[in-house]
């Protein structure tokens, strides 16, 4: 369990579920939401026991992103410098889920706005509720998007779609973001929890090791030319062949039962 309970985390059938707690402002971040889901995440990094995380919210909503309460500009004094929160909050966090070689499912289970939105495509699959929507809110602020939306908008969708989105602000059915390749699939909403604890709980089952030498190669490959992928191919198989997991599979599948992976 983290110390907090803002984000509700629970591990079973190496599956650690982090739940974003604040329900009553739609799972916005304040600073100890920011705290405790990087403890969730670093706790998925340095324990071996969890072998897959699924990240949620409670409530009818996902993430409304910065909740815009704690830095009310009525209050006076200078104003907030939002780079220091952002390399102070959200950079650890986007950080770690892109860099912990365990698969993330995400299951968006409502509204997911502004940064909100950003970690949820940060994630490795994500579903979301069919009633969910995606807001880039950032410019109904006069911010820019952040949690690496500039980045990760671009690269999915390209720029027509990413500016739209950006520039106007117009939310995003989950059906649409399921079309455009922003996530894996929109769900009906009494099957999403059961969905995606499923398939969190069959990647945990997985061979884990390889599942993250494949996340760690499919994330590369949008900076590496086909040379460096394929070098990096060569050496990343060749520490999956190494793998216990991948003898485990092989005997499994002349043996032809089920294979039981270990996660190493
Ligand atoms: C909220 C929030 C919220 C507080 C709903 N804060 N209370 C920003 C600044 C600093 C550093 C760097 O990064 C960032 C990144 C960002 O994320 S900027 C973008 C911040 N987010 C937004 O601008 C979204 C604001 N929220 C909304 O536009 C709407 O609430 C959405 C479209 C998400 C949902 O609309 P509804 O379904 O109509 O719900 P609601 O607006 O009635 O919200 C329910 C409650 O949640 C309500 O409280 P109340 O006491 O009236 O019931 C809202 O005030 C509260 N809430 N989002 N971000």
């Amino acid at each position: 369990m983290t110390s907090s309970e803002t984000v509700l985390a629970g591990l079973a059938g190496g599956v650690l579920t982090l739940r974003l707690n604040r329900p009553e402002k739609l799972n916005s971040f304040n600073e100890e939401m920011h705290l405790a889901l990087r403890a969730g995440f670093q706790r998925a990094q340095d324990d071996p026991q969890v072998r897959a995380v699924l990240l949620t919210g409670s409530g009818r909503g996902f993430c409304a992103g910065q909740d815009l309460g704690d830095r009310d500009p009525r209050k006076g004094g200078p104003a907030p410098d939002l780079g220091r929160t952002l390399e102070t909050f959200y950079n650890p966090n986007l950080r770690l889920i892109r860099s912990l070689e365990k698969p993330v499912v995400c299951a968006v289970n409502g509204v997911a706005a502004g940064a909100g939105a950003n970690i949820a495509f940060a994630c490795d699959i994500v579903l979301a509720a069919q009633s969910a929507k995606f807001i880039q809110a950032f410019s109904k602020i006069g911010l820019i998007p952040d949690a690496g939306g500039s980045w990760s908008l671009t690269r999915i969708l390209g720029e027509p779609r990413a500016k739209a989105l950006a520039l106007t602000a117009e939310p995003l059915s989950a059906a649409k973001a399921a079309e455009w390749g922003l996530i894996w699939k929109a769900v009906e909403d009494e099957s999403l929890m059961i969905q995606a604890e499923e398939l969190a709980q069959s990647l945990a089952a997985g061979p884990t090791l390889g599942l993250g030498l494949t996340k760690r190669l499919i994330q590369a490959a949008a900076v590496n030319s086909l040379d460096e992928q394929l070098d990096m191919e060569r050496d990343c198989q060749r520490a999956a062949g190494l793998s216990a997991d991948y003898a485990e599979g092989v005997t499994a599948f002349l043996e032809k039962r089920k294979p039981e992976f270990q996660g190493r």
